[in-house]
């Protein structure tokens, strides 16, 4: 099959989670339709990332996700619509929805780093946009 466009309207989110704290420690719970309005059929996490990397470049059709630094930090750079948002992931407590046709690029990861990332669908290559070019073709 093959799509021209994105069925789900380009958005890029920073949310901040409540935190649980106590004498013990902290702890964060997420819900699926309430903290992160998507139901989640995939969990994947980054970690080990090599110095100087950057990953991403690409864009998802339909994929909805949200993005959590739970250890280190990270610097994601989207483009939706025709304009840059930037946004560090430096605490378990914030957490970037990205949904729609965005291209995302993640910089300057600390070695530290544990990148989690809940999405909305099974793994499907076909979902994904890596040419830049195509990306900027199926916008307009
Ligand atoms: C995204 C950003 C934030 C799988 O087999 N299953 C999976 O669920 C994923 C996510 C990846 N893979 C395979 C595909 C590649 O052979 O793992 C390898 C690395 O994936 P990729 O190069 O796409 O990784 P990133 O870090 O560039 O992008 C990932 C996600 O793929 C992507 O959806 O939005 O993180």
């Amino acid at each position: 099959m093959h799509f021209t466009s994105s069925l789900v309207k380009p958005s890029v989110e920073l949310r901040t989670f409540s935190i649980r704290g106590d004498e013990r420690g902290s702890l964060i719970a997420l819900e699926a339709g309430l903290d992160v309005p998507f139901d989640v059929k995939r969990i994947y996490y980054i970690f080990g990332t090599t110095e100087n990397v950057a990953r991403g470049f690409h864009a998802h059709r339909n994929l909805k996700q949200m993005l959590i630094a739970v250890s280190g930090k990270v610097r994601i750079r989207c483009e939706l619509e025709g304009r840059i948002e930037e946004v560090w992931l430096d605490s378990p407590d914030k957490g970037l929805c990205i949904e729609g046709l965005v291209w995302r690029e993640m910089h300057d990861f600390t070695p530290d780093c544990v990148l989690m990332v809940m999405a909305s669908e099974h793994y499907d290559e076909a979902d994904y946009i890596r040419v830049y070019e195509e990306f900027k073709r199926v916008q307009a």
